[in-house]
């Protein structure tokens, strides 16, 4: 088969190619659900989930990854090059912030190797779009070395890129007061990679030591979720980032990778259903049930039954 490889085409196919699938996907134009069932099962390509709250840095700290991934000292030989997708919730309402995110990484927008792609996230209640494992999976066929996905965390959607990604980075920055509000329970469990980005400021040691004792490391736990100090802005520590998510990403076992990809089959599966559901049908045959003298639970189960 004859692969098509331009200049700029770092996967199999022109990026032009890949930006119309992705489009075909998003928009499920005609043709996308068969361009689904035709994506390979599972493919190596590190997937790395960069999640935190709105102005922690996220989209710095992948910039200044793929300028050390894309320098003499990267820590990955990149072949195909490094896929960005990045989910902005403002982007729903103006596409200001879309082209920010471009901005932000506007050193590497153009770079041969590199491939960035935002997603709106159309008023989904976390910060993750509904197509975003579709589109990260569309990629991930496509061919890169390594994937790069930025969401906004807010409450369930860490828990959200956890199940998309391979290994979920979780980036927290030290702010006037409140550093212990920020981590909440759960959160960190989500998390196999924590940063404590701007580091330049003060209680960013403060926020290191908390995180380290709320996670409850000790010293011989500490490669288990290693807890990374960095200053996006001047890229310190992001090569240290790096290697750590990618041997976090090199540790997962077979029966991890499984659970990953349970993880995923279950996200779509509810998707599924969910689409598939009419509002106004559903209403009015949960009112009927009701006045039938059933309750909430029957309905629930008869509606599922139902369908
Ligand atoms: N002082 C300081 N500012 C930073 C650092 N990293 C990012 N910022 C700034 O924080 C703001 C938000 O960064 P951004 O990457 O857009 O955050 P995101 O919403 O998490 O993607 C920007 O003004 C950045 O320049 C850092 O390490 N130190
Ligand atoms: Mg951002």
């Amino acid at each position: 088969m004859m692969t098509a490889r331009g200049s700029a085409a770092p996967g199999r196919g022109s990026t032009r190619d890949l930006a119309r699938r992705i489009s075909m996907v998003e928009n499920e134009s005609p043709g996308y659900a068969e361009l689904l069932a035709s994506l390979a099962v599972e493919s190596s390509v590190p997937v790395i989930g960069i999640t935190g709250p709105p102005g922690a840095g996220k989209s710095t700290l992948i910039d200044a990854m793929l300028s050390v991934l894309t320098g003499d000292d990267s820590p990955l030989v990149l072949e195909k090059g490094v896929g960005v997708v990045a989910v902005d919730p403002s982007s729903a309402f103006t596409s200001g912030a879309l082209l920010g995110d471009r901005l932000r990484m506007s050193r590497h927008f153009r770079h041969a190797k590199v491939y960035i792609r935002s997603l709106a996230t159309r008023g989904s209640l976390g910060g993750l779009s509904y197509k975003t494992l579709e589109v990260t999976d569309v990629m991930k066929d496509w061919g890169f070395d390594l994937i790069l996905v930025e969401t906004v965390g807010v409450g369930q959607s860490e828990m959200e890129i956890a199940a998309l990604a391979d290994v979920t980075v979780l980036v927290l920055v030290p702010e006037s007061g409140d550093d212990v509000q920020v981590v909440k329970a759960g959160l960190m469990e989500a998390a196999d990679v924590i940063v404590v980005n701007k580091a330049d400021r003060p209680g960013a040691g403060k926020l290191e030591a908390y995180i380290k004792e709320a996670a409850g490391l000790d010293p011989d736990q500490s490669f288990e979720r290693p807890v990374i100090k960095t200053e996006a802005t001047e890229a310190k520590g992001v090569g240290d980032l790096l290697d750590a998510a990618l041997k976090s990403h090199s540790r997962l076992t077979g029966k991890q990778q499984e659970q990953l990809l349970f993880e995923k089959a279950r996200r779509l599966v509810r998707d599924y259903t969910l689409k598939g559901l009419d509002p106004v049908h559903m209403k009015e045959s949960m009112l009927s049930h009701l006045r039938d003298g059933g309750n909430l639970y029957t309905f629930a189960q008869h509606y599922t039954d139902q369908r």
